[in-house]
């Protein structure tokens, strides 16, 4: 059996070759100090062309937003007038030296016109650098939508203690970032044992105020134990505020001592990049990396060095008798697609065990079952921590292979946004499919808004919080996230309210998962939500963006009525909602629809509008109705002045000879 033997022996000689590699990188101060490029977001909805009064624009802001931000570390500026004012901020970390600051800078604005061509709004983030730009207004705005994250290393192997530690650190850090310095930035680092350091670096972009700088850093805080639970490295980057904390000092330690005054420019400041950008300046020398202390002494370098090379001896002596007697094949769990140049942002999924979740959902008992789903039942769980989850138990058979499955599920589980439900997890042992989300408390949107004495919780901004935020999941789904999602299902009983009432999408990328578009052809299986169906999608299985956003009009319409847009066979009533809706809108008297729980108190034109946009979203023709980028854009403009397209008779399934399939809609009242 000599060919097993030289397999070992080559394997060995590998582990050999990438220890001393590792050693090398572990010594290599530039690994540590890396410059590289996180992330890109490049929506492609709105495009400028090449000789337009936008572009020249741009090119003017960048030109200024590099001159004050390589001298004071940050700018934000705007250029030009409406329809071709572009607005823009770039941002430098904080103890990042001038050349470093002013070559982060060059190189993004380079990269994000290269990566995002001809993009109206887009931005782009570096390790040590941040450029945004948009022809829409954001600056002075806190926005917690977007934000991406990447974990380094294993987990740590003293949990507890290195989360109290990382917690003490994180406070008091967000505290000095926000309050503490008007660079609006902080760093610093905790002793998590007797011979390691947690380094963590937290910073806001200077346009918000000190208040929002302090709630972006706790939101986002707040989401680490759930991408990246004790994790030694983790980064997150967001529009207003990043983190970052890893277990060896990555940031310019004699730099950060004394956060709470600009440091001064070290530099002449030279002339700005003429226009069009030059190809990225030759590579500077890596920052020396400061240790801790200051100074390095040979002393110290020796012993350094003898730790790295006895301490790597061990774990490789470790390393080497593990593996070879519990040698198991890789497992192979990663995304197959993603945007090209565009940094795949890859999070483990939690994988649950059968028994755990068997556990914490008593032997998924009937007294656990919180009820029947699209896709099976569905059971509340705690788990040994006292976390609450919802258990979510697949009865569909997939036409996947578990390997493809695993794929959806982890892809899945890479969407997150603060309006969709969270899906922490996974299990797919022995015959169970089951898929683990955040519990949600106030559950259901359709318990509460068609029941006639819960409905009364509902005020107006609730209600428009519930909307806006739909729209947003959405939109994310659509538009933000890497999957480009359409998520054919979208019904208030699919809206999950938290205990705050903000509302979380849930059952999305279900449908991909499962291949569910031509079990839809059958309408004998969509008949529950047939209310919210696009005519295309029922006649014909076209799903498109568009008609999510039907979908989404129809939920609008009844949340602002108090009514359900459902079958005359379930409700004995002859005027479905959307035609008694529009009847109203064409006699001048919709503001007379709105639920008589909440027409005191609201605004009318706030409600006009937002029926209005109700309205537009089901339009007959797909093409009619409006983007969900627009609809976010039209429910936020509160201005008087903005004029919305008119909308005509909305779809109806009697005027598209489908008459005898289904009567489309009939109207219930919850009174
Ligand atoms: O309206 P409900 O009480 O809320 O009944 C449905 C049921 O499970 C079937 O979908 C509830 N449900 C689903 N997901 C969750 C969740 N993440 N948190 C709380 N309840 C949930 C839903």
């Amino acid at each position: 059996m000599a060919f097993p033997l030289l397999s070992k022996q080559l394997d060995l000689l590998f582990l050999l070759l990438l220890y001393f590699f590792f050693l090398i990188i572990l010594h290599n101060p530039i690994t540590k100090s890396q410059n590289l490029l996180f992330y890109t977001d490049c929506p492609t909805d709105a495009n400028y062309t090449r000789n337009s009064t936008f572009k020249a624009n741009l090119d003017v802001l960048f030109s200024s937003l590099y001159s004050a931000a390589s001298v004071s570390g940050f700018s934000d500026d705007t250029v030009g007038q409406l329809p071709d004012k572009v607005y823009g901020l770039a941002i430098c970390r904080g103890d990042l030296s001038l050349e470093e600051c002013q070559k982060c800078l060059n190189t993004s604005m380079q990269e994000i016109v290269a990566r995002c061509p001809h993009g109206m709004s887009s931005g782009i983030w570096y390790d040590y650098c941040f450029l945004r730009y948009s022809n829409q207004s954001f600056l002075g705005f806190m926005d917690t939508d977007l934000y991406n994250y990447d974990w380094t290393g294993s987990k740590v192997t003293q949990p507890k203690l290195f989360n109290e530690s990382l917690a003490k650190l994180m406070n008091s850090l967000t505290t000095r970032a926000a309050y503490g310095s008007p660079l609006m930035y902080a760093a610093g680092s905790v002793n998590y044992t007797d011979f390691s350091k947690i380094y963590g670096l937290l910073m806001c972009t200077r346009d918000i105020s000190k208040d929002d700088c302090f709630r972006c850093l706790k939101f986002f805080i707040g989401e680490i134990p759930v991408c990246c639970n004790s994790r030694g490295g983790v980064r997150v980057y967001a529009w207003n505020c990043n983190i970052r904390y890893e277990l060896y000092p990555f940031y310019n330690i004699t730099a950060v001592d004394n956060t709470s005054s600009p440091p001064p420019p070290s530099l002449p400041l030279p002339p700005p990049p003429p226009l069009p950008l030059p190809p990225p300046a030759a590579p500077l020398s890596p920052p020396p990396t400061k240790d801790d202390g200051g100074g390095k002494s040979g002393a110290t370098n020796t012993i350094v060095i003898i730790v790295i090379v006895v301490g790597g001896a061990l774990c490789l002596v470790l390393f080497l008798f593990i593996y070879l007697w519990r040698r198991k094949p890789v497992r192979n769990i990663r995304p197959k697609d993603g945007r090209d140049g565009e940094k795949i942002l890859y999070s483990e999924p939690l994988l649950f065990d059968l028994d755990t979740l068997k556990a914490a959902t008593n032997n998924f008992s009937v007294e656990n079952k919180l009820g029947e789903g699209g896709f099976g039942p569905v059971y509340k769980g705690t788990l040994q921590d006292n976390k609450e989850i919802a258990v979510k138990r697949l009865s569909r058979t997939s036409r996947q292979g578990l390997a493809e499955l695993k794929n959806e599920v982890v892809l899945v589980t890479k969407l997150q946004h603060r309006n969709l439900a969270r899906l922490l997890g996974f299990c797919l042992e022995e015959e169970e499919k089951l898929l683990v989300y955040e519990y949600l408390h106030h559950k259901s949107l359709d318990k509460i808004l068609f029941d006639s004495t819960r409905r009364r919780q509902l005020d107006w901004r609730t209600r428009y919080k519930i909307i806006e935020g739909i729209g947003r999941g959405i939109l994310y789904l659509h538009e933000d996230s890497q999957l480009k999602i359409v998520h054919r299902d979208l019904k208030t009983s699919n809206i999950l309210l938290d205990k705050d009432m903000n509302p979380k999408i849930s059952d999305f990328g279900l449908a991909r998962l499962f291949n569910i578009d031509e079990t839809h052809r059958n309408t004998s299986k969509i008949a529950g939500t047939l209310g919210y169906m696009a005519p295309e999608f029922v006649m014909y299985g076209h799903f498109s963006p568009k008609s999510d956003v039907y979908s989404f009009g129809v939920i609008v319409l009844e949340i602002l009525t108090g009514r359900q847009n459902s079958f005359p066979q379930e409700s004995g009533q002859l005027e479905g909602l959307l035609s008694y809706v529009w009847k109203q809108w064409a006699h001048g008297m919709a503001f007379e629809v709105t639920d008589k729980y909440i027409i005191e108190e609201c605004p009318t034109q706030d409600v006009l509008r937002c029926i209005q946009i109700g309205l537009l979203c089901v339009q007959e023709v797909p093409s009619e109705r409006p983007n969900m980028e627009s609809i976010i854009l039209m429910l936020s403009s509160h201005d008087s002045t903005t004029t919305l397209p008119a909308p005509k008779h909305p779809a109806s399934l009697i005027q598209s000879g489908m008459s005898n399939v289904v009567e489309f809609s009939s109207i219930t009242v919850n009174e």
